[in-house]
């Protein structure tokens, strides 16, 4: 019998974000996010600097079958490029029909979302906030504190991750640092064209 068919327990470290047993470990430094951050020249100058770690996530991987669902921890790392803190790629499901929560055990946060009709929306997230992302829309995390930032997330194991859309123009709505206060501001991009990525 394989693992995913048989009931089991993890265990999740709230103040590490460490989660064992885990089947992966994905780790994001600034050299392989290329065109996330909006000030390319900051984004330059951070990375001949030191090629920092920006997340880390902890992983389960169940077979990609209908029914079965993914669970991993991500831990954001304090840090900003310019004046834009540290965030995820951000992504569509592949299987866009398919929702997304996430519960936040550490740190602050904001949550970016935004929908392929051009509405877009930003949740705080703290210790205890729980995040319903819908079928449809993408999704960003972001570490708006001064610690790791940390929560864990559910979806469905057949999502699977569409990272090219919000690659090719980036998210509309950006999270800063102004004079010390955390401010979301409209992107220059257009919102998408009504329907586009819709499947
Ligand atoms: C959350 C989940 C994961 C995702 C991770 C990092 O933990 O949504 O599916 O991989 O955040 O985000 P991204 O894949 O956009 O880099
Ligand atoms: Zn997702």
């Amino acid at each position: 019998m394989k693992r995913y068919d048989w009931p089991f327990n993890a265990m999740i470290d709230f103040e590490t974000g460490v989660m064992l047993p885990a089947d992966g470990k994905i780790e994001r430094r600034l050299s392989q996010m290329k065109g996330v951050f909006a000030d390319e020249k900051a984004y330059l100058a951070c990375l001949e600097k030191e090629d920092s770690l920006v997340y880390e996530v902890y992983t389960s991987t169940p077979p990609e079958r209908e029914g079965d669902l993914i669970y991993c921890t991500s831990v954001i790392y304090p840090g900003k490029v310019g004046d834009e803190f540290y965030m995820t790629k951000g992504h569509y499901h592949a299987k866009r029909g398919t929702s997304e929560v996430y519960l936040c055990v550490g740190g602050r946060g904001m949550l970016v979302l935004e929908n392929p009709h051009g509405d877009s929306t930003v949740l705080d997230m703290y210790p205890g906030s729980m995040s319903y992302i819908p079928p449809f829309w993408a999704h960003r995390t972001v570490n708006t504190g001064s610690g790791p930032f940390i929560f864990i997330g559910v979806y469905p194991a057949d999502a699977g991750h569409d990272y090219g859309t919000i690659e090719a123009c980036g998210m509309m709505k950006l999270v800063l640092q102004r004079g010390g206060q955390t401010v979301v501001l409209d992107s220059q991009r257009a919102s998408p064209k009504a329907g586009e990525g819709l499947s």
